[in-house]
């Protein structure tokens, strides 16, 4: 909880640490309320600190001492100092290697955070990114310490048949009193934030991978009995991941055993302990019946990010957590990667674009704004932020465009080879992109340590006489909190040339050879391209690929949208025009509900859905984008005070109105794409099931008889959950009268499947349907709500706070009352997803001046509960200021 005055920790003060641990050898005796840890510590005093510090300060937190000793003899308490998060060693020794035998005891079961030793059902399981390992023992706690582990696991056999941690098992025993235990040593150096133990009743399906040198390693998943049919996609998941992984990076895996384990309590995704990830079950089991196909999707991304972890993140890790976007934004941009060639590479981009813009761009421009590289923080937890993962993402996705992907596999080659076996910063990352390409990257470095998204205004004047296109653009970046008058940044901005037929014209700049598609390298505030020889003005396919995280200001036409929807040969700006295009009639008619006139509809729309519709496209699930209308949270992104109601009615207005001049095509796309197909999960199956309900949910919204028969029809006959939970929320959001029959049975049906019951919670919370804010009222008192299950709590609580911009945003305020309830509850048990939930509340500055209060009123009243926790003390003050 809380300390009165809650410090900061500042990337300046960075200094080496003291102390070094070369070998941790720990023992455990598992209880579920009473666990005995036996660490001997081998240390060191770092040669390269400067501190003339004689004392050892290990960090500790919840923990009971039960004793101390140095070099085989027992200290007393005067030679030691405890406080409720540190264990001083007076007078430790400067010379030489020591050993210090610390015994402590913990109690799993009263961690209700989730963070050091835990219990979830009936196993026990650890997680220690980021400063969990004090949870379990005294120790520094910090990821520039880097010590090989051997760690021992004593428990009741019956209770925790399987026991498991980092590295290999090594030796095996039994014990009287039915107890057994398990050796496990972890050739690799790691930071504790690494480690983990899982002990429980598990049951296991095994697989081997071979790896490119022709070593076998034994690939193990662990899940509760009940889940062991639904572990097949995560394996096959790994082993595209592994294959990949040496295919396009060269990195092969290194120990000889790769563990997963499934649990259902989990405050994050996943964990890429070493040789023992630790995964939220939600990104491991699937079965057709259980799973949808984007679950498929994210099993197979999230098991690729925490494998391709094992290199970047593992092996070379970071420094300290300022620099988490070291391992965070390479990973994310790796597992983009992946995704993107598993599947569609454009669906992939505009899936990965449309949530940065949504929801990374709203944290860049609000009070909680950062860099991806932090200078500060009060509770690191608080950082593993949109900004860190999905910008760091971005960051380094921009180094792969400036360079070339030759050249940025040169400079991540040159990264592994240089600092396998360290801790290290962002800037060494950048450091070896430079030194393998030779080139100079000092100014691109400011992406690192500037906040705030950065505008780009274009213009462009033709000349028809020299046959010259110049371009000008300008870049500024927004003040962010503590950050005003940035300097300009280094910004790739790809583009391409449409002629007045569509044809790709080719770009001519600065004498080089015509090409069809260039970067330019934008480094002033303003600066100017010419292009030459063009016989007539072409159309300008701005930021392709969406090749810089940045706001593009241009006005251009509906039919200039219409045109490049049309014909851009770039798959993620030919859907980015059908997003502005429908942008622009959506904004249209907010006015219009706004000023209280009639709404019509804008016919370049219909028409624009016409000419799509009447195209054959071999990407199903890339022509379903083109067809999906602008999110509500982007549509809020796009004006100056956001309007819940106005957003909510005019995007309802044009998907109605496209469902009723359309739907003779959309019954069709239905009819020829609804085939019984459940279980296959290739593009072609999966684009279908897209399209298809994508035509469902613009028909539902006619509410006639023979509509509400199909997605009744869809729905009980439904043999996949794709199929199932797409047809139910056409029910559940429009006036259908089976809605609470198809809610009863679905509930029915899948009472014993917790992840199919989260989507059941998640779906009535975020229904747009009047009444829903009483649903979600009863909904916490259902037996199935368990607010100590983060994802129980995410899928009901966070449904409605971050997917229900209408009901959450009640002008009576209900909404924000009952979020801040919640959150207060919630932190009792787990501060971590508590702050987590307060986000919700962080944009109050882009609503109505009554929004505003009543925001800012709930924040004030979440700081001025008694003992509230520092993570939720940090995001809320912060958003407050
Ligand atoms: N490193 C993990 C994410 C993670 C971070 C913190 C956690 O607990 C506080 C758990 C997981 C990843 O990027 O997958
Ligand atoms: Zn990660």
């Amino acid at each position: 909880m809380r300390d009165a005055n809650p410090q900061t920790i500042y990337l300046k003060d960075y200094s080496v640490p003291e102390y070094l641990i070369h070998e941790v050898d720990l023992n455990f005796d598992l209880g579920e309320e009473h666990t005995v840890v036996v660490a001997r510590l081998t240390l060191q005093r770092n040669p390269q600190s400067q501190s003339p510090n004689q004392e050892l300060t290990l960090m500790g937190e919840d923990l009971n001492l039960l004793g101390v000793e140095l070099d085989g003899t027992a200290l007393h308490a005067q030679q030691y100092v405890q406080t409720d998060t540190s264990l001083t060693i007076h007078q430790a020794p400067q010379d030489g290697i020591f050993v210090l035998k610390i015994e402590n005891s913990i109690n799993p079961k009263a961690n209700t955070a989730f963070e050091g030793l835990y219990q979830s059902s009936t196993m026990l399981c650890t997680q220690c990114e980021a400063e969990g390992f004090r949870k379990i023992t005294y120790f520094l706690d910090r990821p520039d310490v880097m010590s090989r582990f051997k760690t021992t696991l004593v428990a009741d056999k019956d209770k925790y048949p399987v026991l498991l941690s980092n590295g290999n098992k090594v030796e095996q025993g039994e014990l009287a009193g039915n107890r057994h235990w398990v050796s496990w040593e972890d050739p690799f150096a790691k930071p504790c934030y690494l480690f983990a133990l899982v002990a429980g009743q598990l049951e296991c399906i095994e697989d081997r991978f071979v790896t490119m040198s022709g070593r076998e390693i034994s690939l193990q998943i662990y899940v509760e009995a009940h889940d062991v049919d639904k572990c097949d996609h995560a394996m096959q998941s790994l082993k595209n991941a592994m294959r990949w992984d040496e295919e396009v990076y060269g990195r092969e895996y290194d120990l000889d055993l790769y563990m997963i384990v499934a649990v259902g309590h989990f405050n994050m995704g996943a964990m890429e302990n070493k040789g023992l990830n630790i995964f939220n079950t939600k990104f491991v089991l699937a079965r057709p019946d259980t799973a949808t196909d984007s679950d498929y999707e994210h099993i197979e991304g999230v098991i690729g990010h925490e494998y391709f972890h094992n290199w970047s993140g593992n092996r070379v890790t970071c420094r300290d957590w300022f620099q988490l976007s070291l391992k965070e934004g390479f990973t994310v941009f790796r597992d983009q990667q992946f995704s993107g060639d598993r599947a569609s590479k454009a669906v992939k981009r505009i899936e990965d674009v449309n949530m940065l813009r949504a929801r990374q761009f709203a944290e860049d421009a609000g009070p909680l704004a950062h860099p991806i590289r932090p200078e500060a923080y009060i509770e690191i937890n608080n950082f593993y932020t949109l900004t860190v993962y999905e910008k760091g993402a971005e960051v380094v996705r921009m180094l792969h465009t400036l360079l070339g992907g030759e050249g940025f596999r040169k400079g991540c080659d040159l990264y592994f080879q240089r600092h396998d076996g360290q801790a290290v910063t962002c800037d060494d990352f950048v450091s070896a992109m430079e030194d393998a390409n030779g080139r100079d990257l000092t100014q691109f470095r400011r992406w690192y340590s500037q906040a705030g998204t950065p505008q780009l205004n274009v213009e462009q004047h033709y000349d028809a006489e020299s046959g010259q296109l110049e371009l000008t653009l300008r870049q500024h970046c927004p003040d962010t909190p503590g950050q005003t008058d940035k300097p300009p940044l280094h910004i790739p901005v790809k583009i391409g040339l449409l002629n007045s037929r569509g044809q790709v014209e080719l770009i001519k700049l600065d004498g080089r050879p015509p090409v069809e598609e260039t970067v330019l390298e934008l480094t002033e505030a303003e600066q100017s391209f010419a292009l030459s020889g063009l016989a007539e003005q072409p159309t300008v396919s701005w930021l392709r690929g969406f090749s810089a995280p940045v706001i593009v200001k241009m006005q251009r036409s509906l039919e200039e949208l219409a045109f490049l929807l049309s014909y851009d040969s770039d798959t993620f700006n030919r859907w980015e025009a059908s997003q502005q295009l429908a942008g622009q009639v959506i904004a249209d008619l907010i006015a219009d509900i706004q000023q209280g006139r009639e709404l019509t509809l804008n016919p370049v729309i219909v028409e624009a859905y016409t000419k799509l519709l009447e195209q054959q496209w071999d990407d199903l699930s890339y022509f379903s984008l083109l067809l999906a209308l602008p999110d509500e949270s982007y549509l809020a992104s796009q004006m100056d005070v956001i309007d819940v109601d106005a957003i909510h009615q005019a995007r309802e207005f044009v998907k109605k109105s496209l469902a009723e001049r359309l739907q003779a095509h959309f019954l069709r796309l239905y009819r020829e794409n609804h085939r019984e197909e459940s279980g296959q999960f290739d593009a072609g199956a999966i684009g279908r099931r897209r399209i298809k309900n994508t035509c469902l949910h613009y028909l539902s919204t006619l509410e006639t008889g023979d509509s509400q028969s199909l997605s009744l029809r869809q729905f009980e006959g439904a043999a996949n959950m794709t199929d199932q939970m797409a047809s139910l929320s056409a029910i559940v959001n429009s006036r259908h009268p089976a809605k609470q029959a198809c809610l009863e049975q679905f509930y029915r049906q899948w009472q014993d499947e917790d992840l199919v019951i989260d989507k059941w919670f998640a779906l009535q919370a975020s229904s747009h349907w009047p009444g829903t804010f009483a649903k979600v009222q009863q909904l916490l008192q259902h037996s199935a709500f368990d607010m100590k299950n983060p994802n129980r709590v995410r899928s009901l609580v966070g449904a409605f706070s971050q997917a229900n911009p209408v009901h959450f945003h009640a002008r009576d305020g209900s909404g924000y009352h009952f979020l801040a309830d919640q959150v207060i509850a919630l932190d009792k048990l787990n501060p971590q997803v508590a702050s987590r939930m307060v986000t919700a509340l962080t944009q109050w500055r882009r609503y109505d001046d009554e929004r505003q209060q009543l925001m800012k009123a709930v924040l004030q009243r979440i700081i001025d509960t008694e003992a509230i926790s520092t993570d939720v003390f940090e995001t809320a003050s912060k958003s407050l200021a």
